[in-house]
Order: structure tokens, then C-alpha cells, then sequence
């Protein structure tokens, strides 16, 4: 029996996925939530969980180190993804990309600065609008750039707004949808084939349900 071994991360798509694996038959036999252990064995003997961080779950993915991951089309969208399968949007852990910039500041209409975690969403965005701009590459906390005048706009996830509001910030321009994807190793949905295809088909059925 060959293990199938499933790359999460342990905030939002760890708290949607739980109750999908859950419908698929698939639970962590001890708390996630409470553990500092990175491995989970599950009630399944065939079937691991890790809990990395998010940018890292394709770079597992590719290599084979898991055989799916779970992550945000955000982070997908960054990397080459001809490396992997993306064959099911799970719907969960859903925002959208935006530019937002200071509350009530001029749309700059001359070369601008852009600071942010999403350098390919953004360069592309800019790019379609025919826009210049310079890009400030960032790792978190985006909305402190244009209040410490580091830029004049910002491209990052948003779901409530409530973060741009209390950091002075208002939304501008959609760029677009995001919502977590199950990907897959190339090799694995090979050599693993009817263990992985078993697990997608038990994910979709959760889903409709
Ligand atoms: O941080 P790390 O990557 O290590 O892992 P993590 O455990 O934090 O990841 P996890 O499981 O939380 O998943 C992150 C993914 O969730 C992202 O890649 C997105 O695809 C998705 N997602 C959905 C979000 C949000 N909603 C979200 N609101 N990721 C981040 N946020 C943050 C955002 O950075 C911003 O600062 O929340 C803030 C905006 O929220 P509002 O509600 O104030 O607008
Ligand atoms: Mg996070």
C-alpha cells in the first residue's frame, strides 16, 4: 500500500478543508490545531496530512515530497504551475485580489509605485492597463506601504475589507477571484493513480454536498 501524503496550511484552508476531508472519510486522529508536530497520521493508515506554510505547498507538490496540496489560487498564480495538476476548486478560503490605496487619495495617472507579495498578478494587471508601474516586492503587512509613503497603491488579498479600513486604505481595481485548489503531483497521479483520482472524487462529492 503506497501513502498518499496531503500538503495543508494551518489557518483558513486548514479550517475549510478539515470538514470536507472529514465528508471524504479522511480525519487527523489527533488535534491539529493544538499539535506542533508538522506530520499527521490519519484514520486512514494510507493517508498523511503536513501543515506548511503556504507559498511552500506547490514547492512540496512539485517535487513529489506531497502527492496533493491545498492552496490558495493567489499562490498559485505566482509560480509556474505546468509542473502540477490543478484538477478541483474546492470553493473554500475564497477573497479577491484588489489594488487599494490611501482613503480618498487622486488616482495617480503618471508612473506609480506598487507594493507587493503578488509580483506576476500585479506586473500582469498593470501591464493589461497599460500602466507604468514600479513594483515593491513585500512579504506581509502591504497595507503600511502607502501610509508610509513606501507606495502609492497596493495589490493584495481582500475579503472583508476590514483590514484596508483600519489601516486607512480603500479598495480600488479587482484583479481577481481566488479560492483554494487541489493540486497534484505529476508523477503521483501516475504511479498513484487510483488512490489520488479515489481522494479528488471523494473532495468533489464533498463539496456538492
Ligand atoms: O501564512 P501562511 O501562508 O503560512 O499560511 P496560513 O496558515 O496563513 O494560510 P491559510 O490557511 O490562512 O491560507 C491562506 C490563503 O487563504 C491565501 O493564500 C488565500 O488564498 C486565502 N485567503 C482568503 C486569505 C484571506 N481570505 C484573507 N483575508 N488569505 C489572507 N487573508 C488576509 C490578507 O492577507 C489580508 O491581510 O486577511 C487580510 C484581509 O482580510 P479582510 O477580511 O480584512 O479583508
Ligand atoms: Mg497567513
Amino acid at each position: 500500500m503506497s501513502t498518499i501524503t496531503i500538503a495543508l496550511t494551518k489557518g483558513r484552508i486548514l479550517k475549510e478543508t478539515l470538514p470536507l476531508l472529514a465528508k471524504a472519510g479522511i480525519e487527523p486522529i489527533e488535534d491539529i490545531y493544538t499539535s506542533r508536530k508538522l506530520v499527521f497520521a490519519t484514520n486512514r493508515p494510507d493517508i498523511q496530512l503536513l501543515i506548511l506554510r503556504g507559498v511552500d505547498v506547490p514547492t512540496y507538490v512539485r517535487f513529489g515530497s506531497a502527492d496533493i496540496g491545498i492552496s490558495g489560487k493567489d499562490i498559485l498564480l505566482e509560480i509556474d504551475n505546468s509542473d502540477f495538476y490543478e484538477p478541483l476548486d474546492l470553493g473554500i478560503a475564497t477573497c479577491d485580489l484588489m489594488t487599494a490605496a490611501k482613503k480618498g487619495s487622486a488616482v495617480q495617472t503618471g508612473r506609480i509605485r506598487v507594493a507587493t507579495k503578488y509580483l506576476k498578478v500585479a506586473e500582469q494587471f498593470y501591464a493589461e492597463q497599460g500602466r507604468q508601474v514600479d513594483l515593491i516586492k513585500l512579504y506581509g503587512a502591504m497595507e503600511l506601504a502607502p501610509i508610509l509613503d513606501l507606495a502609492d497603491e497596493i495589490v493584495d488579498i481582500v475579503d472583508t475589507g476590514n483590514t484596508l479600513k483600519a489601516n486607512g486604505l480603500e479598495p480600488r481595481e479587482f484583479i481577481c477571484h481566488v479560492s483554494s485548489r487541489v493540486i497534484v503531483n505529476r508523477a503521483s497521479m501516475k504511479t498513484k493513480h487510483r488512490a489520488v483520482t479515489a481522494i479528488i472524487d471523494a473532495l468533489r462529492e464533498a463539496i456538492t454536498q
